[in-house]
């Protein structure tokens, strides 16, 4: 279900989340791309021809956490590791979609930060 709003910020890191049990591999997952920072695969219930999630390795709940504690180092290996997927699936000449839900309010289901990448079609406006 839905994260349960902490009370202030954040809530703890759960190592029963999905993408842990995934990072871990307990859970398969269909692997696009993985380092030593980030792990790529295909979403489960895909919203556009190509649904990709990127997560950074770390135990991160969301961008709050992983902007203030996460090092340098895991900062860019992930945000390089997005561009790279993007770049790998061919996704940069037609373009692609880039989303990630924080807490409450974003319906973020799974508490393990996350970046969606959408692409293989014409996107339409974002809805939101
Ligand atoms: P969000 O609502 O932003 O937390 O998106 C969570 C996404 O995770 C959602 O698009 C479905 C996907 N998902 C949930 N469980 C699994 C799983 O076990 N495997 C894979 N590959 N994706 C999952």
């Amino acid at each position: 279900g839905t994260m349960k709003p902490g009370v202030s910020g954040t809530p703890p890191y759960d190592d029963q989340n999905v993408f842990a049990k995934i990072l871990r591999g307990e859970i398969p997952c269909r692997t696009v791309f993985e380092d030593e920072f980030a792990l790529a695969f295909h979403d489960i219930n895909p919203q556009a021809p190509h649904h990709v999630l990127v997560i950074p390795k770390g135990r991160y709940v969301a961008f709050a956490d992983f902007a203030a504690s996460a090092s340098d180092a895991e900062i860019t290996g992930f945000v390089r590791a997005v561009g790279h997927v993007a770049r790998l699936l061919g996704f940069e000449e037609s373009g692609y979609r880039l989303l990630a839900n924080m807490g409450p309010d974003s319906h973020q289901e799974v508490p393990h930060l996350h970046v969606h990448i959408f692409a293989g079609r014409p996107l339409g406006p974002m809805l939101v």
